[in-house]
């Protein structure tokens, strides 16, 4: 099953290592046939090779979009070497075998993402390369197919091993690699398609709209990096990023210094990442994170104070926190943040006075994004489920002020209302069920991820306290606060919570069977409270 190579067709768009793969063929007696740019090369450095258009009879036509498109091509790639048939067509159409194909496809990919025009990014679509990968690849019995330069070496190797032959495993392996590569090149194509990006494709952002889950969705991604391990040191991980343009996050971050990212400095820095996002173009704000769930979020004039009043709501447990921020980071936050233990520090940009504070902590990993994403933009959510995956799109969900509709007799008040919408911004970052009070721009407790709501709130309700003794305050910051639920209050005694920690005012979604109830029981209080009429789930 070793087959000799006896003529070679070399046809590539990178010509990175072609010549000298040329020259050890030439120089094991292999005959050499290729397409104009890579013969010129092959030429130009004094090589014997073919150009296609003697074999086909045709030039190379139409701006290149057919030159090896053509029986004499394909028929030597296809031509089943045993058959007694297929050898007699040979014979009778003068066509010969070829026993080593070398593409490498057009770039299409480097084309989108260098932000090309369409007319280039459609002519970068390769149509007779892939035809004739594939050609090989199904004959791969015979037929040694390559499509990437870091596998020239093994080719040659393989050459010198078993003296100018392929082994069949070899040929298995590449035929193998190659459909993986027109697959996902196809699939960057369809990718380009289903993206609708208003500049260069003529469907436009409606494209989007149409096929919300492209098909050629698990193929659109590249990986990036390979991380350590995944969540837990016996898991694998990698990070990958999409094909096509992407939102700015942590994959797009620059680590400017510190450790090596984990998977789950990943996540971590992400839920920090998209949290402070929502507060875009506002006042300073920070957030910090523990396994993904922010035990303290703050907005204030300066972003000192921010940090300040961020890890107020819970010092205990930002001990080896990730911390956003919503703009650059100053020198004196900087020095305010490494006073505790951070592992992951992400903002949009630094100054040299913050720099030099980091830098003192050589652990501490420090990434800077060129701008914030977009809280409200459009996207993709995918969850693997045994047998299958779920995919959603993004929580985008943003409401404000003129959303809100006052259901009690007691109208809130302009700080209160503040309180809500900051208390249920955070809300929509807490893994449900969520319960959060916030006063004054900050958060007071926090409560995530309980089976149950009333939990989530004794729980938020006690951190408060335990944050109030450490602070040394007569009272606990739930005092006075709001109160924002990420699903409604199912009976009356969610209202207790909010009362058992002093709050004056609740933000939920509304729309529960018992609101009525829910609603007089914070009546009978003189708690305001308003609904949202959206939801914010977070599993
Ligand atoms: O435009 S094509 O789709 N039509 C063809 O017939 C064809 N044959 C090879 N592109 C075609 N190719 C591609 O040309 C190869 O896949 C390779 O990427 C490139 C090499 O061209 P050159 O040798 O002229 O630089």
């Amino acid at each position: 099953t070793d087959v000799a190579i006896k003529r070679a067709l070399l046809s590539v768009s990178d010509k990175e290592g072609v010549v000298d793969l040329a020259r050890n063929l030439a120089g094991r007696g292999v005959e050499l046939v290729s397409t104009g740019g890579t013969a010129k090369a092959i030429r130009d450095a004094g090589l014997p090779v073919k150009d296609i258009s003697e074999l086909t009879g045709f030039p190379e036509m139409m701006d290149g979009r057919v030159k090896t498109l053509h029986p004499v091509v394909h028929g030597g790639l296809l031509a089943v070497r045993d058959n007694a048939e297929h050898v007699a067509a040979m014979e009778a159409h003068g066509i010969g075998a070829i026993d080593l194909l070398v593409v490498n496809l057009y770039p299409f990919e480097q084309t989108v993402a260098r932000g090309g025009t369409r007319e280039e990014i459609v002519e970068n679509i390769d149509i007779g390369g892939p035809a004739m990968v594939r050609s090989s690849a199904k004959n791969h019995d015979f037929v040694t197919i390559v499509t990437d330069p870091a596998d020239y070496a093994e080719l040659l190797a393989e050459l010198e091993a078993l003296d100018g032959k392929t082994s069949l495993a070899f040929r298995t392996r590449m035929a193998g690699k190659a459909y993986a590569r027109t697959a996902a090149y196809d699939s960057a194509i369809a990718t380009w398609f289903a993206q609708g990006d208003a500049y260069t494709n003529p469907l436009g952002p409606e494209a989007l709209k149409a096929t919300p889950f492209p098909e050629s969705m698990t193929l659109a991604f590249a990986k990036q990096d390979e991380l350590r391990y995944g969540e837990n040191p016996h898991q694998s991980a990698a990070v990958y990023v999409p094909r096509g343009p992407s939102a700015m996050g942590i994959p797009q971050a620059r680590q400017v210094q510190g450790k090596e990212l984990s998977y789950n400095n990943f996540n971590d820095a992400d839920a920090a990442l998209e949290l402070v996002s929502e507060f875009a173009g506002g006042d300073p704000a920070i957030a910090i994170i523990k396994h993904a769930n922010p035990c303290g979020v703050a907005q204030a004039p300066s972003l000192l104070e921010a940090w300040q009043q961020a890890l107020a709501c819970d010092s205990v447990s930002a001990f080896g926190g990730i911390v956003a921020c919503n703009r650059a980071l100053d020198g004196a936050t900087a020095e305010a943040i490494c006073e505790i233990f951070t592992e992951v520090v992400i903002a949009p940009g630094a100054d040299d006075a913050a720099l030099a504070a980091f830098s003192a902590k050589k652990n501490l990993r420090l990434l800077l994004i060129d701008a914030l994403p977009q809280a409200n933009r459009p996207g993709m959510q995918m969850k693997t489920i045994a047998g299958g995956m779920l995919l959603q799109s993004r929580d985008n969900g943003d409401i404000g002020l003129a959303d809100l509709k006052v259901v009690t007799k007691r109208q809130p008040t302009e700080q209160e209302l503040a309180d809500c919408l900051f208390a249920w911004k955070v809300a929509k970052h807490v893994k449900s069920n969520a319960i959060v009070f916030a006063k004054d721009g900050a958060t007071a407790g926090i409560g995530a991820g309980q089976m149950n709501r009333r939990d989530s709130g004794r729980i938020a309700n006690v951190r408060a306290q335990e944050a109030a003794e450490i602070a040394g305050w007569s009272a606990s910051r739930t005092q006075g606060s709001a109160m924002a639920s990420d699903a409604f209050l199912p009976f009356a005694d969610g209202i207790e919570v909010a009362l058992d920690a002093g709050a004056s005012v609740v933000i939920q979604p509304g729309g529960a069977m018992r609101d009525e109830e829910v609603i007089a029981a914070a009546d009978a209080a003189g708690l305001a409270m308003v609904f949202t009429g959206m939801r914010h789930f977070r599993h």
